[in-house]
């Protein structure tokens, strides 16, 4: 379960229906005609999306001119059906040093990026991003890896860890491999594809994050993870849609519920392709830096961190009274193809 679950005596499943005031009252309800004209909107805009299977709207709900809804979440997507991304599990009790035995296989996935936006994707065990990983600095992570494609993959870890093991290797399809790495150092790190043309395989979906706790454990906080990624819209090189943890839209209608006044710690990663760079900006708070998750004091406060590819950042900051605290790159191109946000403190 997250680590949410142990805040001030409040379930996140407590948070939750808490939160009376989520996604609904934000959206207004639908406007008669708004289809059509944001679609026409989007398409004055370069937005067009030519290269997508299935795509059938831009946009099917909320109002026009709202921030982040060049892309809804697909309808069926309830507001907890990413919790699984975005509450990472905490920490388990097994002792530093343990071997912890981890299965990937890679996949190729029809997925539903944004509302009516299906892509054709490459997945680490069927999910964009793959499942967190975690472990405590010192374990010996095994990773039995399937290639169950027609493509040679492979998957390579940032952090340390012996070269003979880093991952760049292709895998040829059917084929599989063990990869052991130490996890280490403590921090937040990065793994994804690493086979030619990277581009391509990364922006496919081949990527996910490796949370790596300290031996005597962080402080108590409500932990939420973010991985910022983008889907091409069908011309090569571009980012059509761009999304946290996988679906553009999804915490503009659906906020991430945390407690009110206590510790939020935020592990975040840049894995979006085709951008120098992309940036994470929270509203009406600041937040201490902790680059790459590592080291005991934050590098920095601020409310707006640039992150270049695979760069990442574990951020601490408390919000204090009730509200909406909007998140977004800012890049606002890039904010407006689906990666606008909100914490709401409640
Ligand atoms: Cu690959």
């Amino acid at each position: 379960m997250g680590s949410s679950e142990s805040t001030d005596g409040l379930s996140r499943r407590e948070l939750l229906k808490k939160a009376g005031f989520g996604g609904a009252v934000f959206l207004g309800g639908s406007v008669l005609g708004h289809t059509v004209q944001h679609q026409a909107q989007a398409a004055d805009a370069g937005y067009a999306n030519p290269g997508l299977v299935g795509h059938s709207t831009v946009h099917e709900e909320g109002a026009p001119g709202l921030y982040g809804d060049i892309y809804s979440p697909p309808a069926g997507l309830g507001p907890e059906a990413l919790d699984g991304q975005t509450f990472p599990e905490r920490p388990d009790n097994l002792p530093p040093g343990s071997v912890r035995d981890i299965e990937i296989v890679v996949e190729e996935r029809l997925i539903e990026v944004g509302s009516g936006a299906h892509v054709e994707a490459w997945t680490y065990n069927g999910t964009v991003p793959a499942p967190i990983l975690r472990a405590t600095e010192g374990d010996i992570l095994r990773i039995h890896f399937e290639n169950h494609t027609g493509n040679p993959h492979n998957m390579h870890f940032h952090g340390s860890h012996l070269p003979e093991h880093d991952g760049w290797e292709p895998v040829p399809p059917g084929g599989e491999t063990t990869y052991e790495i130490i996890a280490g150092p403590a921090g937040l790190h990065p793994y994804h594809c690493h086979t030619a043309p990277l581009a391509d395989h990364i922006a496919r979906g081949l990527y996910g994050m490796l949370i790596v706790d300290p031996p005597g454990r962080r402080p108590p906080a409500t932990e939420v993870a973010l991985v910022l990624s983008g889907f091409s819209d069908g011309r090569i090189g571009r980012n059509g849609i761009v999304a946290w943890n996988g679906v553009a839209g999804f915490y503009h209608h659906h906020p991430i519920k945390v407690p009110v006044g206590q510790r939020v710690r935020l592990y975040l990663v840049n894995m979006l392709e085709h951008e120098p760079l992309a940036s994470f900006h929270l509203h009406a708070e600041t937040f201490d830096v902790y680059p790459a998750g590592m080291g005991e004091r934050p590098s920095s406060r601020d409310d707006t961190l640039v992150l270049g590819m695979a760069q990442r950042a574990m951020l601490e900051f408390t919000l204090p009274t009730v509200g909406r605290y909007m998140f977004h790159p800012h890049q606002h191109w890039l904010a407006e193809r689906g990666a606008m946000g909100w914490f709401a403190a409640v």
